[in-house]
């Protein structure tokens, strides 16, 4: 097989998880280009139907339906049905992923569990309805959604630290336990990405200036710019591919820098510099 062809997904099914925006449509954009039938879930019906046209608009022939990946009946009932309808899942990307931005000592344990359930507990439940099948075949792709907070603490995201840290060793573990089945478990650690999760962070100030987060993040990054969904599109079809085969259990971090720079004073960032970028992210900004 020649180099580049160990890239192609051909024939392969990608279930990505809560894939009707944001970075899982990326992702699943990505695998439809490389060859795979696209496959994906959401728990918003009125989203989901979003996102099926947005599939259809691009010429993809996605198969969707409505499951709440912290619900084993329902994912159990959705394997069963792709199976049935399209065939059995090679690679799953357990993208959906939610945050609370609460202070610790303010947050209720109702918020604290629906961030652990949907992004720690979903990607067990998903990986666990997919793997009989995978270790059937003796291959397999499961590639989860960490995040910078899989390695830095930040103010108000106890949760979502603690789950996406969690996510790290789940990664690790279904590497340790699978790998004798030829099954890759391995995470995509994004940094700051444009995408409806992060919108409240990047919204201008009543007055026009930028959101001091944005500033902060800018002043974070080598790259001074927010990640675009298209910047971790290669790599979701790397760990997806052939390509990947003997990597097996690693977080790859795609954050333009920032996990290696101590960072910058952020009053000395060129706010002017940042002005036409805003314009070509706008159409993200805002989360309806
Ligand atoms: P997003 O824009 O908020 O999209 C998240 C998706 O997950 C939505 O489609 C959402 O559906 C779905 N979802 C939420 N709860 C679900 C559930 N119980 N069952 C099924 N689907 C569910 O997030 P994103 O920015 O694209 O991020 C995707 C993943 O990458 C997340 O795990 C996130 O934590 C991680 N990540 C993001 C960044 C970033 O900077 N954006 C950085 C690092 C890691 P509905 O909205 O329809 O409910
Ligand atoms: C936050 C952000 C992050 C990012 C991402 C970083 O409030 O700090 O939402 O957590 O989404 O996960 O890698």
């Amino acid at each position: 097989m020649g180099v580049m062809e160990k890239f192609r997904l051909d024939g392969k099914v990608a279930w990505i998880t809560g894939a009707s925006y944001g970075l899982g449509m990326a992702y699943a954009k990505a695998y439809a280009e490389a060859g795979a039938k696209v496959v994906f879930n959401d728990v918003n019906p009125e989203h989901f139907e979003r996102g099926l046209a947005e599939y259809k608009k691009a010429g993809i022939d996605a198969y969707g339906a409505l499951c709440d990946v912290t619900k084993e009946d329902q994912v159990e009932k959705f394997v069963k049905d792709v199976e049935a309808n399209v065939g059995p899942i090679d690679i799953l990307v357990n993208n959906a992923g939610i945050i609370k931005r609460i202070p610790m000592h303010e947050m209720g344990l109702k918020d604290w569990q629906l961030v652990i359930d949907i992004d720690l507990t979903g990607p067990f439940i998903c990986s666990k309805a997919v793997l009989p099948h995978m270790m059937e075949q003796k291959s397999g792709k499961i590639i989860n959604a960490c995040s910078m907070m899989s390695e830095f603490g930040r103010e108000t995201v106890s949760a979502y630290a603690a789950a996406k840290g969690g996510l790290k060793m789940l990664t690790r573990n279904i590497c340790s336990e699978y790998g004798q089945y030829n099954i890759q478990c391995n995470a995509i650690g994004p940094g700051y990405i444009a995408t409806p999760q992060t919108a409240p962070l990047r919204e201008k100030q009543a007055d026009g200036s930028m959101h001091p987060f944005d500033r902060f993040i800018r002043s974070k990054t080598p790259a001074q710019r927010w990640g675009h969904t298209e910047d971790l599109m290669g790599l979701a079809v790397f760990l997806a591919s052939p390509a990947s085969d003997f990597i097996n259990g690693q977080v790859v971090y795609i954050d333009g820098g920032i996990s290696a720079y101590i960072g910058q004073d952020p009053s000395n960032l060129d706010e002017s510099k940042f002005a036409a970028e805003e314009e070509v992210e706008g159409n993200i900004k805002v989360k309806d």
